[in-house]
């Protein structure tokens, strides 16, 4: 097993393909859009992720990595493209999964390993990615057969955005063969970069621990987010509850926030859900976390009342539109459901976001004075590490009202009142 050709070259593929490379074995990574090849080719990182661009340089100049628009022959074919969220059915998009089924098909030869990396609702694996290489291989009359013929095995990743090099080679991993030797080479394969434990398992059990682990973290944010909407109703800080409930020792309660976001928490409980009928907390969770733009809505409103009555056209200033804190990923952001939100409340928003390059947003990004110039008000979404070192009264200054809505506590609230602003934190009546 000496050469992979690793189909997806976004977030997962592209660190996956140069980790390999690095760790001695040929490698294709092969995506169908031409401007991600040609960058990545440059050495250009098509984007930004702690780390990736040293590798990528790294990789490349070993001569053992290269992009490419066309899948290739090979040992070993990763299959690592995004499985998008069908909305409409709330279930998942295995579109993209099987075209790139398909385009390595009929490379397949006697003793080949795919896998499949992608995020895949339970069974998919079997029913429907095995019968399409199956049926697609290129081998005249007599066809391949998968375990007899070639092997095959889900590797769900699992590293988080914003640290994905690292728990890419940390973390531990899960493996699911459709037999034996299909996890053993696979785990073989995995073994030449990830120092964490490698379990092996069935390959319905592997499709089913990914789901599960994005499914609790969507769960507990949600519990989070109901307590705050609870503390709210009850005077209490919600923040200092849950510093307080996470000492017990079997208690760990994530953030409330203004939403779950994300191309995983936020849709692969629904890949779940999509064909059982057993299911009741996982989709009650999502409906709790897709009504937190709402209620940070309302909340805001209650904020601007007194300005409304004054008959001013308000004007918000975001800070932080991507979906989580310190990355520059948007994609099914909180934000843009609030700010469309706010828009039709007759809001003028504006928008500053560090780690957002204006263009690569479906709104304008401002430079800071010009989002915050005649401002209303501050609603901080994303807790981007860059705000805590702004000054409030620097801000404020530029501001015609100083009130600002921290909707992750990530700010240090006793230094913006010292300034002067009106502060509301998310989940705490009256701070
Ligand atoms: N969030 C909260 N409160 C929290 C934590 C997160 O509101 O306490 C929000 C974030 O702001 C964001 C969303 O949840 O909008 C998701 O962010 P995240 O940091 O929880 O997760 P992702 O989507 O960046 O990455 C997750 C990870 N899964 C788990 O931790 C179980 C990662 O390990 C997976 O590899 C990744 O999904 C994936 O690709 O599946």
């Amino acid at each position: 097993m000496r050469k992979i050709c690793v189909v997806g070259l976004g977030y997962i593929g592209l660190p996956t393909a140069l980790l390999f490379a690095v760790s001695g074995y040929e490698v294709v990574g092969v995506d169908i859009k031409r401007s991600i090849t040609e960058k990545v080719n440059r050495k250009v990182m098509p984007f930004d992720e702690k780390g990736l661009q040293e590798l990528l340089i790294k990789a490349i100049d070993s001569h053992r990595f290269r992009a490419s628009t066309t899948p290739e022959k090979a040992d070993v074919f990763i299959i690592a493209v995004p499985t998008p969220f069908d909305k409409k059915n709330r279930m998942a998009d295995l579109s993209y999964v099987i075209e790139a089924t398909k385009s390595i098909a009929s490379l397949l030869e006697k003793g080949n390993l795919v896998i499949i990396e992608s995020t895949v609702p339970p069974g998919v694996c079997e029913k429907c990615i095995i019968p399409i290489l199956e049926e697609n291989c290129n081998t005249g009359k007599v066809g391949l057969k998968a375990k007899e013929d070639f092997f095959v095995a889900h590797c769900p990743e699992r590293a988080i955005p914003g640290n994905t090099l690292y728990e890419m080679m940390n973390n531990d991993r899960i493996i699911g063969g459709i037999d034996e030797k299909s996890s053993e080479l696979a785990r073989e394969l995995y073994e030449s970069f990830v120092t964490g434990n490698i379990y092996v398992t069935s390959i319905r059990t592997a499709e089913m621990v990914k789901l599960m682990e994005n499914t609790y973290r969507d769960i507990n944010i949600a519990l989070a987010n109901e307590f705050a909407q609870i503390a709210e109703e009850a005077g209490i800080d919600v923040w200092e509850a849950i510093e307080l409930a996470n000492k017990h020792p079997r208690v760990n309660i994530l953030k409330p926030g203004p939403g779950v976001g994300g191309h995983c928490i936020a849709v692969d409980p629904w890949f779940l859900t999509e064909d059982s009928t057993k299911s009741r907390i996982i989709s009650l969770a999502r409906e709790i976390n897709d009504g937190m733009p709402v209620y940070v809505l309302h909340i805001l409103k209650d904020m601007l009342n007194k300005l409304k009555k004054e008959n001013l056209t308000i004007t918000i200033t975001i800070f932080g539109v991507t979906y989580k804190g310190n990355v520059s990923d948007t994609r099914e952001t909180p934000a843009l459901k609030f700010i469309r939100l706010a828009e039709k409340e007759g809001y003028k928003v504006k928008i500053y976001d560090p780690h957002v390059k204006d263009g690569d947003f479906e709104y304008l990004i401002l430079p800071l004075e010009d989002a915050v110039q005649d401002s209303d008000c501050i609603v901080v979404i994303a807790d981007h590490s860059e705000f805590k070192s702004l000054s409030p009264d620097e801000i404020g200054k530029l501001m015609r009202t100083r009130k600002i809505f921290d909707t992750r506590n990530c700010l240090d609230r006793e230094k913006w009142k010292e300034a002067g602003f009106e502060v509301k934190i998310l989940g705490c009546l009256g701070c």
